[in-house]
């Protein structure tokens, strides 16, 4: 039997390419473009399977171009590039790549915490701009991690990460919001008291935003949520793009409304609301919450191993909707 046709929408580590080639006639994204829509559907004739990053969408437009497309494997935990229904309406089959990568965002997101609260960022560009000349009282002076109250919004798995980051290693009073209540022994673990949305607003010293991306989350930061945060609270996004309003975000931080914000996601990435380039009071930084290398190469394989065992007739690993093969 000849092999199936597998296309890479991105660029990824040659070992995976490796592992795929095995199984599949592999097509690799050379130069790593960033396709169009067009494009990947001119790409996908012929394949049935493909490798996705987070921002390669497959929507009901390429499912219908693409009649022989047979599964989809995510090199992300998030999804929201794929279009669930129509694809199990196809009979596409949709992968992800959970859990690889908790700890590592888990780490990010705190690093973004405490460069935000510490004024990092805004700390080292004075100085490398010849800036500092002496010491002074209120220098940089930000916000305390240790002690403080940590608001988490979505405690899911790497929700979870950061709340035992958190309580174990820095002494915070977590509270977070959910749509569901985490299990008891969960909230003992990490030591997470469950809170209304407006109680977690108000309460929060450092808001954290761990939520997936979905109709319903769109822009649940915005001007009014914001609006209801301490105005020496912090703010990180480690979620989606989507989550807050940026623009409504930009004038915040203008109008300091809130003391800062740390963000690794953006509305209309890679481009950057200009407002939010214009404030001093931000971290930003471009998608990188999982970017160690252990784990990008932990994702990948997870990817290619859901592309594997679909072509050999094994179980799927991570699977996202109903195996049409079953
Ligand atoms: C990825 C992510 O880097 O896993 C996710 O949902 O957002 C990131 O870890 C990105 O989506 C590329 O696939």
């Amino acid at each position: 039997m000849s092999k199936p046709h597998i296309l890479m929408a991105r660029a990824v580590f040659p070992e995976v390419i490796e592992k795929l080639s095995q199984v599949a006639q592999v097509h690799v994204n050379e130069d790593d473009t960033v396709w169009s829509q067009a494009e990947l559907v001119a790409r996908l004739q012929g394949k049935q399977g493909v490798f996705t990053t987070g921002g390669d969408r497959i929507d009901q437009a390429v499912l219908k171009a693409c009649p022989e497309l047979r599964i989809c494997a995510n090199m992300a935990v998030g999804y929201n590039n794929f279009d669930i229904p129509s694809m199990t309406a196809a009979g596409v089959v949709a992968t992800n790549a959970p859990d690889v990568l908790t700890e590592t965002t888990a780490d990010l997101g705190f690093a973004l915490l405490m460069g935000t609260a510490r004024r990092l960022s805004e700390s080292e560009h004075y100085l490398r701009a010849g800036r500092w000349t002496k010491w002074s009282f209120d220098m940089f002076a930000g916000s305390d991690i240790h002690g403080s109250t940590l608001g988490i919004l979505g405690m899911g798995r790497i929700g979870q990460a950061i709340a035992r980051r958190g309580a174990l290693g820095f002494g915070m009073k977590v509270i977070y919001h959910n749509r569901s209540r985490l299990s008891q022994e969960l909230e003992q673990q990490c030591q997470a008291r469950l809170v209304s949305k407006s109680e977690l607003l108000a309460q929060a010293d450092h808001l954290v935003l761990v939520l997936p991306y979905t109709r319903e989350s769109h822009h649940a930061i915005g001007a009014a949520e914001l609006a209801q945060m301490k105005p020496t609270a912090t703010l990180v996004n480690i979620a989606r793009g989507g989550i807050v309003d940026d623009a409504a975000l930009a004038q915040a931080l203008k109008q300091r409304t809130i003391a800062a914000a740390g963000l690794d996601v953006f509305e209309e990435e890679p481009k950057v609301h200009p407002g939010l380039l214009e404030v001093p009071n931000v971290v930003l930084t471009p998608h990188i919450g999982s970017a160690s290398i252990p784990t990008r190469k932990a994702m990948a394989h997870l990817a290619a191993d859901n592309l594997v065992a679909f072509f050999t007739g094994k179980p799927l690993l991570t699977a996202l909707n109903p195996d049409p093969r079953s």
